[in-house]
């Protein structure tokens, strides 16, 4: 058998892995390979159909064919594979011949806005999308299929076997998220992007930023400065604070949308304020601020309803914000108001929703906003453990969408064991096996698949201050829900979920990532 083809059947090399962290270009050779197939790809695709004994090899001859409306994406794929191969890799305008091909035509009406057809054969390795957004969802599948030492920020010495057959993959609901809570602990520019680029590997396209709390304000509001200057100072148990300036913001903003990931600015009101209230001792309802808040408990502080002043800072804080967001969503929070009454809650909601509306956003809160009138267009985050919440489903009913984050299932900040170094356990534990075993479209009754926006991993940040400390909470539950998200039931698996994950292992190695080694998951050996 000519060695070409061995090395197709046998794509899976496993060689050995160091038990500390990899070095990439100073352990190899021998520890970046990995096993790799169709069959590794997380989350699965709809369909494929593996060509065995059929490999595509990406050489120093290798170019990027890239239709217009492709080359941001195909200079992406480049710059990453540049940096490992140590080849030119060339963008090219299509047409062209051979190589890596970037098309924006071609790809069938089924998988829709952000779905792909990717053929690898001998000749060529072929994207197909209807959308940008799904050739860069294709270009995250491709990225799985080749060897862990692509993912390398050294040159590896290669070579660059890429499987051959045909993916035909599009996703199950349209919103797959997450959300970092930079509020109890905040995190810089480079830690947000960092974990966008760790996030958009397995096809999250939207990030879910908790802009305030209690404990701190992180962004600058030209016309309430002292939000960020006062409420920005301080985070949970007196460790450092921190903003983002309206260019920092930006910057995440569009380096998110490089990614075909929308940023969603989340204000919590009207509690969850503290840092609000802290700042600007008008917006209390006695006209005294009370002190910035450095500790966990929740429910205790309430934005004033009966003060206009209030209704001024909301449409202020909207309107700044939103002027540097452009999706479509504003999240307003509104989460346990246990500090507001029921009545002074509806009003609240009822006029916010009114603002972000006027200042042309759809609304998005946590699902208590149920509680006022919500607008037809609000959506609603489902939060609870229960699998029951008549509101919820009457809302449903009506034709409100519902992104599905049960903290029982979907809590990135839930200790995976009593052990866990990290993490809280209100919600319970979080094994890797009980973030994948359940149903976005079941788990809530009367908010069925027609009803789900998406799915939305919330990682709280009480305990989390790093990012190692993200990843270590985020991976590899977040790849479960994103494989929830994307996946088509018909594919759901634990065996073959627990393979899949696995085989991430080493690449987020050589990522330099961390992450927990769950037991639950057969983990290549060293990774
Ligand atoms: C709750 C609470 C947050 C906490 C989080 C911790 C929601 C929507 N409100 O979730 O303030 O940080 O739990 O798990």
């Amino acid at each position: 058998m000519h060695s070409r083809a061995l090395h197709a059947l046998l794509i899976t090399v496993t060689l050995s892995f160091m038990p500390a962290a990899v070095r990439p270009g100073v352990d190899s050779p021998g520890i970046l390979a990995s096993q790799v197939s169709f069959s590794s790809v997380v989350p699965i695709p709809a369909s494929s159909v593996a060509a065995p004994g059929i490999v595509h090899d990406i050489t120093t001859n290798t170019a990027i064919f890239a239709d217009t409306g492709a080359i941001g994406i195909a200079d992406y794929l480049a710059q990453k594979l540049r940096t490992s191969t140590g080849y030119t890799l060339p963008v090219r305008a299509t047409p062209g011949v051979g190589g890596i091909q970037l098309l924006l035509t071609g790809a069938p009406p089924s998988v829709g806005a952000q779905g792909y057809q990717l053929d690898v054969s001998t000749d060529a390795i072929v994207v197909r999308a209807n959308q940008p957004a799904g050739l860069f969802h294709g270009v995250q599948t491709l990225r799985q299929l080749l060897p862990v030492a692509a993912e390398a920020t050294t040159v590896q010495p290669g070579p660059w076997p890429v499987p051959g057959g045909t993916i035909v993959d599009q996703p199950r609901f349209v919103y797959r998220g997450a959300m970092l809570d930079v509020a109890r602990h905040f995190f810089n520019v480079a830690q947000v992007k960092r974990y966008i680029d760790q996030l958009v590997l397995y096809k999250v396209n939207h990030l879910h930023l908790h802009l305030s709390d209690d404990q701190g304000w992180r962004i600058v509001i030209d016309s309430w400065p002292r939000l960020a200057t006062v409420g920005g100072s301080t985070a949970v148990n007196r460790d450092p604070g921190g903003y983002y300036t309206k260019a920092e913001f930006s910057d995440i903003v569009n380096y998110a949308a490089a990614r075909f990931v929308t940023i969603v600015p989340e204000i919590d009101m009207p509690g969850h304020t503290n840092a609000a209230l802290a700042s600007y001792a008008e917006l209390n309802c006695d006209g005294n601020a009370p002190p910035l808040y450095t500790g966990t408990r929740v429910g205790f502080s309430s934005l004033c309803v009966s003060l206009p002043l209030t209704y001024t800072f909301v449409d202020d804080v909207v309107r700044e914000l939103t002027a540097l967001t452009p999706g479509p969503y504003f999240h307003i929070g509104g989460d346990e108001a246990s500090s507001t009454t029921p009545a002074d809650y509806t009003t609240f909601v009822n006029r916010a929703q009114g603002i972000v509306a006027g200042h042309g956003k759809t609304v998005s809160g946590w699902h208590d906003v149920v509680n006022a009138d919500e607008l037809p267009s609000t959506v609603l985050q489902y939060w609870n453990t229960s699998g029951t919440n008549n509101a919820v489903a009457a809302a449903a009913a009506r034709g409100t969408k519902v992104i599905m984050s049960p903290a029982s299932k979907a809590y990135l900040d839930m200790k995976y064991q009593n052990s866990t170094r990290l993490g809280l356990k209100w919600a319970g534990l979080i094994e890797v096996q009980t973030a994948y075993e359940w149903d976005p479209a079941t788990f809530l009754t009367g908010v069925g698949e027609a009803s789900v926006l998406g799915v939305e991993g919330p990682l709280w940040s009480e305990t989390i201050r790093t990012s190692a400390d993200i990843e270590f909470m985020a991976f590899p539950r977040l790849p479960a829900l994103m494989e929830l998200a994307w996946s088509p039931r018909s594919t759901h698996s634990w065996t073959g979920f627990q393979q899949r994950l696995g085989a991430q292992g080493p690449r987020w190695r050589v990522m330099g990532m961390n992450y927990y080694q769950s037991r639950q998951i057969t983990w290549p050996e060293g990774s």
